[in-house]
């Protein structure tokens, strides 16, 4: 099927935070190659982004900086928004969803969906906080990932198995405001009813079998274990808000209202925005990391779906992860190279990260970032072949013939092969991109520059010049066609350098991507502008350097760490506290418990009488060592079952910040058995 027009959408970052090389790299990055070359092909193409302004990313975020919600998005709007200019993301919008546009749309769409009566409106218990005195979604909710057994799955998704998760299947959760666990209360939210919905997914998905394999096989495995309803309100202060009755306290699901910002974005672009998004001659891609392709793929769909008057995304291209240095890409941790920081650090290397990130793209599976292999990718290949062909053409173009395109004349059998040969290429590089195969694509427009690299070598124009100088001026023609088509053809990926190339052969800006299947570019005479270097070499130091920041940021990291104290809990009452009977007692048993690290059972003289206790010091000290030791002793807790042996009681102790143990023990030696502690 041919398409009319293209709405290409890259995933909408959350303004909670700077953008980092990964996620230039996992959906930035190849969104506007394909847009660019779409564009250079003249197709009608919108390229669609914002920033991402809901949800408890930034709510969390807005706390720990001390700031309002609203400040913490304005800051980073505007952050991440020059990032991505700076790196020549060439969005034609970067709207943003707290804009009015799009509160007014993701509400118009909720509502269009409650009148339809697709949403199941359910009573259910959620999690509730409280201290903080606040219901617990997403990633308020931290606990042990059900399929995998992550102890940091949030209440929404595990990051690690990518599984989409409800807050009510984590193991063992626990509030991340307050750190407690949560108690269960009751409360009203609107359902996408996915279950009854599955038929029409899984038809859907198994109509894009072209998918990628890394897509389509998570689609499946969630279709295999059965979709469930999700909620698409949550019982937040911050986001859109429900726009019906009895909704009070309420906003939309994020995940409900951030793909709605496509729309929205959409709309603040061109009054023609209905045709980006309804007319079925339209291609919609949704360019995006691995962790979003459930959104993208399942429920999304299903919300257009449901409304009935949109056009299906037909294809969601995701990427896997970027590493940096073998180690995870971490915000919290500082383990990043933050793209605000490289455009400081690498004035005027734009593409040079671009260059790396692509032919580094995690396009099948994860990658790896690494400084050496930037200076490598630099030196070794932008330098030694593009900057070297274009080079030496052009120094030889100035030298030779004070920068005039000279005639070609006879072509030699071998002139004919390259003109063949240099013809084919961009229908090379367009199969790879419209396969989304940007590495493979970059690697094509790479082999080109190889071409005329090899050309030259063979050829050697620099010594033919004493002999046969006619023949010289045929092989600086073909060159400088070469780099003239070289030109078109690296728009899409290094814009930057394309447009110093461009300039330097004084080429016509109107070029498009079918004209460089012509090699007659540069007519003859044509005059050509003074020639710099388009890339320098990255020196050791600067290699050095980069990585010694790195370290930096990971020690930091592990200082801050271990000065890390536990937030103060809320206050209590003298009265409560006087509830807790904690006396001296000393240790007159201790054995491991069978088939456990941690535990070791105690027998305790508390002073009223000898009792068992299971305790979770084994991590700390030896059964051998402690007999005869004093602690204190909580008596009138009631008893528990541990491991089949029942506690009666809790010994206190310390905990420092490397979870290593010690005992609270009188600091005079006349403290008797059962001695009170207040
Ligand atoms: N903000 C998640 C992310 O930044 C989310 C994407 C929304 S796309 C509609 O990874
Ligand atoms: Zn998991």
């Amino acid at each position: 099927m041919t398409f009319k027009r293209h709405t290409v959408t890259a995933a909408l970052p959350y303004a909670n935070g700077p953008v980092h090389i990964g996620h230039l790299a996992g959906c930035y990055l190849p969104a506007d190659i394909y847009v660019r070359y779409l564009r250079s092909k003249g197709e009608d193409v919108k390229f669609i982004c914002g920033s991402d302004e809901h949800g408890v990313p930034i709510t969390i975020k807005a706390k720990k900086e001390g700031v309002t919600p609203q400040q913490v998005v304005d800051k980073y709007h505007k952050i991440m928004g020059d990032a991505f200019e700076g790196f020549g993301i060439s969005f034609d919008i970067f709207s943003r969803t707290s804009s009015k546009t799009h509160h007014e749309t993701a509400s118009d769409f909720f509502k269009t969906l409650y009148d339809k009566g697709v949403f199941k409106e359910e009573v259910t218990e959620q999690y509730f906080d409280e201290k903080a005195n606040q219901f617990l979604a997403d990633r308020y909710i931290v606990g042990t990932c059900p399929k995998c057994g992550n102890d940091n799955a949030y209440g929404d998704q595990c990051e690690k198995c990518g599984s989409t998760l409800n807050a009510t299947d984590l193991i063992n959760p626990k509030s991340t405001l307050s750190g407690e666990k949560p108690i269960m209360k009751s409360t009203k939210n609107w359902f996408l009813p996915l279950d009854t919905m599955q038929p029409q997914i899984e038809a859907y998905i198994d109509s894009h079998k072209e998918w990628k394999s890394n897509v389509f096989g998570q689609c499946k495995s969630w279709l295999n274990a059965g979709l469930q309803p999700r909620a698409m309100t949550r019982d937040l202060d911050w986001g859109v808000k429900v726009p019906i009755e009895g909704a009070d306290g309420k906003v939309l699901y994020v995940w409900f209202d951030a793909p709605i910002g496509y729309i929205s974005a959409t709309k603040d672009l061109t009054p023609d925005w209905e045709l980006y998004w309804k007319d079925k001659e339209t291609k919609l891609v949704h360019f995006i990391g691995k962790d979003n392709i459930v959104f993208h793929c399942i429920i999304f769909p299903a919300m257009l779906m449901a409304e009935g008057s949109y056009i299906l995304p037909e294809n969601v291209p995701a990427n896997e992860f970027l590493n940096l240095e073998g180690d995870k890409i971490s915000t919290s941790r500082n383990w990043a190279v933050w793209l605000h920081e490289y455009l400081l650090e690498f004035k005027d290397k734009q593409d040079v990260l671009r260059y790396t990130l692509c032919a580094n793209a995690p396009e099948t599976k994860d990658n790896d970032f690494t400084w050496k292999d930037f200076q490598a990718k630099n030196n070794n290949e932008l330098v030694a072949i593009l900057g070297n062909f274009v080079n030496r053409t052009l120094v030889l173009t100035h030298k030779y013939y004070e920068g005039k395109v000279p005639v070609a004349s006879e072509y030699t059998k071998n002139d004919i092969l390259l003109l063949e040969e240099i013809s084919k290429f961009p229908a090379k590089i367009s199969a790879s991109i419209e396969q989304y195969r940007f590495r493979e694509a970059l690697s094509e427009l790479m082999n080109l520059a190889r071409l005329g690299n090899k050309y030259l070598a063979d050829n050697e124009p620099w010594i033919l010049i004493k002999t046969d100088a006619k023949r010289v001026q045929t092989i600086m023609n073909l060159s400088l066609q070469i780099a003239a088509n070289l030109t078109v053809l690296m728009e899409p990926f290094l814009p930057f350098t394309a447009a110093k190339l461009g300039s330097m052969l004084n080429l016509n800006t109107d070029l498009r991507w079918k004209d460089a299947t012509r090699t007659d570019l540069l007519l003859a005479g044509h005059q050509i502008n003074t020639s710099s270097l388009l890339f320098d070499k990255v020196e050791d130091e600067t290699i050095v350097a980069q990585v010694q920041k790195l370290a930096d940021s990971k020690k930091m990291n592990e200082l801050e760490k271990q000065s890390e104290i536990e937030p103060a809990k809320a206050e209590t009452s003298f009265e409560d506290f006087s509830k807790m009977d904690i006396r001296v007692g000393t240790i007159l048993e201790a054995e491991r418990v069978p088939k456990t690290d941690k535990l070791l059972k105690l027998l305790i003289d508390t002073g009223i009488d000898k009792r068992t206790v299971v305790s979770g010091i084994a991590g700390s000290y030896k059964p051998e060592d402690i007999i005869g030791q004093q602690v204190s002793i909580l008596v009138n807790l009631a008893p528990r079952k541990i491991k089949g042996i029942e506690s009666q009681g809790m010994i206190l102790m310390a905990e420092n910040n490397k979870g290593e143990l010690s005992f609270v023990e009188p600091s005079k030696p006349n403290m008797n058995n059962g001695a009170v502690i207040k």
